[in-house]
């Protein structure tokens, strides 16, 4: 039996309704194996900065900080333009949990099933054996830079003798990249497969530096095979022959973009689970924070449109990751591709001669 505290951050738009459906698959859990899961919900994001006035409060980063685990589920962007005023912005509750809980590796899978291989744009042939994992730099690049102009802020929209104009600042330490790269081939160690690492060397020096970080840490994994692939290239490679890839590790934004596209892979955003890990440990794991890659998806939010096996599989990341439950993880990705197998589809990925559910009975038929 395992003894376990969560804090769950619904946040905005969709992210109640797939984080509710994850709970429920947890709780199944917490029966079905005897486990004992103390449940802590939290706001966060733009509910939060409509109730307490900040993206996520410091009692609520409290909670987080005492417990396991956070199962995050998305956090919504302020209305088109409405973003350049000084007022807090959701985002800055995912930067701050992710900067101040050293949450540097992003851990998101991409296997797209074989039921669903006709809701992906590819063909069949395609995706055959595609099984990738990415491993996207979390705490780090653009999001987080270093403005000489404006210390503690990484980007600026001013005003300069021409017109307006607006800076970001992407900035790499040696370090930075070298924990990131380590998990990375630590994972493809385990996994008996190669890392691919994906930058663009030929413009910016911060992907130069990452060249080097990754020929050092290769050198100390000889029996890892690895490459180096040009982001552009590796945009079209990974529509063109997904199954080439294993473990891919890359700066910040380029995972944010290339795992969104990669995602379609799978037919849909909704699918695909994500890991945010450190250092830190829990009692039979690593302290971890869990969260579908989709956003807050506003246009279908509380519609029961949503699709929430991003979400429910983020619970299995999480009950594997942070609280050493293995068994019961595969128990949940199994339950997800049964379910799939049967044919049935939420909204976003329906195809001919399948069955059309909302988020409520997806969520219900993979906890039965
Ligand atoms: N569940 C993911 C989510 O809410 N994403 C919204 C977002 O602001 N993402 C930025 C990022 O992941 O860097």
């Amino acid at each position: 039996m395992s003894a376990a505290t969560i804090t769950v951050l619904p946040g905005d738009g969709v992210g109640p309704e797939v984080t509710d459906q994850a709970l429920a698959v947890l709780r199944a859990v917490e029966e079905t194996y005897g486990h004992r899961f103390t449940v802590h919900r939290r706001r966060v994001g733009l509910d939060a900065i409509a109730a307490e006035g900040t993206a996520i409060s410091d009692s609520t980063f409290e909670v987080c900080g005492q417990s396991d685990a956070i199962l995050f589920g998305a956090i919504g962007s302020l209305p088109p333009g409405t973003g350049r005023g000084a007022g807090p912005r959701p985002e800055e509750a995912l930067f701050r949990l992710r900067k101040e809980f050293g949450f540097f590796a992003n851990l998101r899978p991409v296997r797209p099933l074989e039921a669903l291989y006709g809701a992906s744009s590819l063909k069949p042939e395609h995706l055959k054996g595609a099984d990738l994992l990415f491993v996207r730099e979390l705490s780090a690049g653009l999001y987080y830079g270093r403005l000489e102009s404006v210390p503690g802020k990484p980007s600026e929209i001013r005003r300069a003798p021409h017109g307006t104009e607006a800076v970001d600042t992407l900035l790499y330490t040696e370090e930075e990249i070298e924990r990131v790269v380590r998990a990375a081939f630590e994972i493809a160690l385990r996994r008996e497969r190669k890392v691919t690492s994906v930058d663009k060397a030929n413009v910016l020096s911060s992907s130069v530096l990452w060249r080097e970080v990754v020929e050092r840490v290769a050198a100390e994994h000889p029996t890892v095979a690895y490459e180096h692939m040009l982001v552009d290239a590796c945009a079209m490679r990974l529509i063109r022959t997904p199954s080439e890839f294993d473990v891919v590790v890359t700066e910040n934004l380029f995972g944010d973009i290339l795992t969104d596209e990669a995602s379609m892979l799978t037919g849909s955003i909704g699918m695909l689970p994500s890991a945010s890990l450190g250092t830190r440990r829990t009692a039979a794991g690593t302290f971890g924070l869990y969260e579908p890659i989709h956003g807050s998806a506003p246009d279908i939010a509380g519609r029961d449109r949503a699709n929430p096996v991003g979400a429910i599989l983020s619970g299995a990341m999480l009950l594997r990751h942070s609280l050493g439950l293995a068994r019961e993880a595969a128990a949940v990705e199994e339950a997800v591709e049964a379910v799939i197998g049967e044919g049935l589809r939420t909204p976003d990925l329906v195809e001919p001669g399948s069955t059309v559910v909302g988020t409520r009975e997806m969520g219900r038929r993979i906890t039965d």
